[in-house]
């Protein structure tokens, strides 16, 4: 196993003062959940990355459904006096009927009964429901941001008098927080197709069924398209509605979710004059990697260090046997999935149950996936390692042979191979068997999980192989990945922030180590978990990894 001996540091701001908490980890670890167990009521945080998603127990048809009161779109007095009046009413959002509440001054939020969630009021860096960190409203206090605990459907709307003269802009800023990791867009907002992971602003007749995306649609004014980035800050979007001069049009934020997690933010929406746009930093993708395919020619057997794995374990940190670099990164040790892959992460977790998505910021990155599914090497086979030949032309040649999945005949035999300076990766697969009931993700994902290289159709697929080789290739821009700085993040349960600083440590070091800490102007102090909920937020794999306080 892993070593858990370090403790954890958490700084939670609690009643104006800030306290510092030192946490140990629960010795059961994440609860094993088995596929036939996929009931899912909601997006459990301690499950991501998700990859398969039943549609809710007992969730109806689709049937949509006001939850605030059609409100007609009027003119306020201020701006019925003003030269040029904008036919938009609270583009900003600051009208609205509180943080927590989903009631915007002349917009309608419609959400598909039986929908998690909603779009709310959401004001700082927190998202409205689950406290993720998110960008703050681009214009004064408030914005529009979805959030859930599970799958649903979330509209909102105005209808808008399209000036007859002068400028006919609609522009918005566009906050994206994708915790699926990638987007789904089949042609309809209804969560009960799957996948379906979306956001897409429209012009519609507004005589059209609220959730139409048929006839009704005027124009589709931006859709979130698989391969687009999951998670972008506030940008400004800008369309010309100048085809509607003079018309009342309505205008649609739709956001859908059935694969985890998905805040959309939105404010400063305005029609007129086009908005100065956002200043956003350039996108930086500083790694790069390839996959090809390559002719089968497996290293033999026997591998010198068998390991002995029980199910859904992680072993490590095991020796590579030289310097390895990885998207710019040196390793010289590598931890063990008994799921399949290899990773370069301490705290490495088992990837129970199935492939997962890659590229995917998930708390589960910088990882090579051999065949990354549930395997139960209890149940057969063996899984071994070892370096081979000399410096500088040494290889680590990682074996899973005749590993069974768990719960079904299907085996895998694959191995990857490291190659010292040239650190190029291989995988050779004699085979992989068609699962029954499982799925599998073959590939390799940076530290970021913002970078993926693998062979289409092999990332969280059903597929086989029979003698089957990959070369996988990385490299990078820029100067090896340091973790950013550590940033307190909000337990919504209490309203207190925590920063968990993952170091070795002792109580009296955790306390004047938080004595030395400061956050929106009030100081640490030390205290004590004290409940099971809030030590399972402390030990968060993906709420960790989010705030990017822990495991570098
Ligand atoms: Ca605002
Ligand atoms: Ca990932
Ligand atoms: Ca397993």
């Amino acid at each position: 196993m892993v070593s858990r001996s370090h403790r954890a540091i958490l700084l939670t701001l609690l009643g104006g003062s800030l306290v510092l908490v030192g946490c140990q980890e629960s010795p059961q670890g994440p609860s094993h959940i088995r596929p036939d167990e996929e009931q899912i009521h909601g997006y459990d945080l301690s499950r991501l990355p998700r990859t398969l998603f039943a549609r809710p127990q007992g969730s109806a048809a689709p049937e949509w459904r006001r939850v605030t009161p059609e409100t007609r779109t009027t003119v306020p007095r201020a701006a019925r006096q003003s030269p040029k009046p904008s036919p938009l009413v609270n583009g900003s959002f600051e009208l609205n009927g509180g943080v927590g509440n989903n009631v915007f001054t002349g917009w309608t939020v419609v959400d598909l009964a039986g929908s998690s969630g909603s779009w709310f009021v959401q004001t700082g860096d927190a998202s409205p429901l689950n406290g993720f960190q998110v960008e703050p409203p681009t214009d004064a206090a408030f914005a529009a941001m979805t959030d859930q605990f599970g799958p649903g459907s979330h509209i909102l709307y105005q209808d808008v008098l399209i000036p007859s003269k002068g400028s006919a802009f609609l522009s918005f800023d566009l906050f994206l927080n994708n915790l699926a990791g990638q987007f789904a867009t089949p042609n309809t907002l209804s969560p009960d197709e799957f996948p379906n992971q979306q956001f897409r602003v429209d012009i519609l007749n507004p005589n059209a069924p609220v959730a139409d995306v048929g006839a009704g649609v005027l124009l589709l004014v931006y859709r979130t398209e698989p391969g687009a980035l999951a998670s972008s800050g506030y940008r400004t979007i800008t369309v010309s509605l100048q085809q509607f001069r003079g018309q009342v049009v309505r205008i649609r934020f739709a956001e859908v979710d059935n694969q985890s997690f998905f805040q959309v933010g939105v404010d400063r929406v305005t029609v007129g004059k086009r908005s100065k746009a956002l200043k956003v930093p350039k996108e930086k993708i500083r790694d790069r990697a390839t996959a090809a395919l390559i002719p089968f020619a497996p290293e033999s057997g026997p591998f010198a260090n068998v390991l002995t794995l029980g199910d859904d374990e992680t072993i490590g940190p095991l020796p590579i046997g030289f310097e390895f670099t990885f998207f710019g990164n040196q390793y010289t040790e590598f931890n063990l999935s008994s799921n399949g892959f290899i990773g370069f992460e301490p705290d490495m977790p088992n990837g129970c149950c199935g492939g997962g998505v890659i590229p995917s910021d998930d708390g589960l990155n910088n990882l090579i996936a051999l065949a990354w599914t549930d395997l139960y090497p209890p149940g057969g086979g063996e899984i071994a390692y070892e370096t081979r030949g000399t410096g500088p032309h040494r290889r680590l040649v990682v074996s899973y042979t005749g590993v069974p999945l768990f719960g079904e005949a299907a085996t895998v035999t694959t191995q990857v191979i490291l190659y010292e300076r040239k650190n190029v990766i291989e995988i050779h697969t004699a085979h992989q068997d068609l699962a029954a009931f499982h799925i599998y993700t073959q590939g390799i994902e940076n530290a970021d999980g913002t970078v993926a290289a693998f062979i289409d159709g092999r990332v969280a697929a059903d597929y086989s192989l029979t003698n089957d080789a990959v070369r996988f290739t990385t490299k990078s821009s820029g100067p090896p990945s340091q973790p950013e700085a550590a940033r307190p993040i909000l337990w919504p349960e209490n309203r207190h922030y925590y920063l968990i600083v993952e170091q070795t440590t002792t109580w009296q070091q955790a306390r004047a180590a938080a004595d030395t800490m400061k956050f929106k102007g009030v100081h640490g102090h030390l205290a004590t978990v004290t409940s099971e909920a809030e030590n399972a937020f402390c030990y968060h794999p993906a709420r960790q990894h989010r705030g990017r306080l822990a495991g570098g």
